[in-house]
């Protein structure tokens, strides 16, 4: 998982209803409606508990200054996708165990917090727990299925085994999708194939990058490489969905895929993060 810099994160309190309109704008979806399907909930039931639910639901974002430490504008970031989506969302004014302590005491229900290795939701009443990770990969699969009009029985290739990766396929597979997996390390590649075969499920695993690329025009980003999806890999019938940073695909790429490519740092994630742990 790569980590965000205070750069990727600084405007998105500020541009999140500009963000919002241009997400409608690719997939047709708000970012709640979006989150909301990627966790299975059909609109009347999000709508009606985020609604009643969202006044008396309290979120507590805590800081947390282990390993790198803390990432300036990251909890703000958070509190703010987490307000948007219309719920109480406080900033503990402690940091770590301080700030666990002053949210519970607070009467927070849910808390969102991360170190260098989790982002985490937790929902102190029903014990559900949310990892970014694959909350992330679900949002992103809800996102391509409003793009596509369906993947049922389309081929979508992952890239990236890791657990943005495994939510994705995961999710992609429970939608009919024919799924590939590229992962740089062979072995990532078979491990998540072992996973997804334990549920039933079959992937296809992919050791030429370029040419799994060449093959696939729905793709699904999951990997830490920059700007490794190139001009030729990118037809007009070409889907890009790339949760956080870096992008894989160069500038010249953007241009191309236009409202094609659904990109974030943060912010389906952990609108999916949200809507998981209710
Ligand atoms: O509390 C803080 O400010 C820091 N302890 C947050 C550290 C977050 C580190 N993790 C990342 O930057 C990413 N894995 C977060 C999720 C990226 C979403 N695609």
């Amino acid at each position: 998982m790569t980590r965000l810099k205070q750069n990727d994160v600084a405007e998105i309190p500020t541009s999140i209803e500009g963000y919002d309109a241009e997400l409608v704008k690719i997939t047709g979806c708000s970012l709640r409606e979006l989150a909301a399907s990627a966790v299975g909930m059909g609109m009347g039931m999000s709508m009606s508990m985020s609604e009643d639910y969202a006044q008396k639901l309290n979120v507590a974002v805590i800081p947390m200054t282990c390993g790198q430490g803390v990432i300036e504008g990251f909890v703000e970031s958070v509190a703010s996708i987490i307000g948007y989506l219309g719920y109480n969302a406080v900033i503990t004014k402690s940091r770590d165990a301080g700030g666990v302590a002053e949210a519970v005491q607070n009467g927070a229900e849910v808390l969102f917090m991360a170190d260098d290795d989790r982002f985490v939701a937790v929902n102190l009443r029903t014990g559900k727990v949310s990892d970014n990770g694959e909350a992330t990969g679900k949002g992103y699969v809800a996102g391509l299925l409003h793009m596509s009009n369906g993947l049922e029985g389309k081929k979508v290739l992952v890239i990236g085994a890791g657990p943005v990766g495994t939510g994705a396929a995961l999710a992609l597979m429970r939608v009919g999708a024919v799924v590939s997996i590229y992962d740089i390390d062979l072995s990532a590649s078979q491990r998540l194939s072992e996973v997804l075969k334990i549920q039933g499920y079959a992937v296809k695993i992919e050791t030429d990058l370029d040419e799994a690329l060449n093959g696939h025009c729905i793709l699904l980003d999951a990997c830490p490489a920059a700007e490794f999806i190139t001009p030729r890999h990118i037809s007009e019938n070409t889907m890009l969905a790339a949760p956080g940073i870096p992008l894989g695909v160069q500038a010249s790429g953007v241009a191309q895929l236009s409202n094609r490519l659904l990109h974030d740092p943060l912010q389906i994630g952990v609108a999916t993060m949200m809507f998981d742990v209710l």
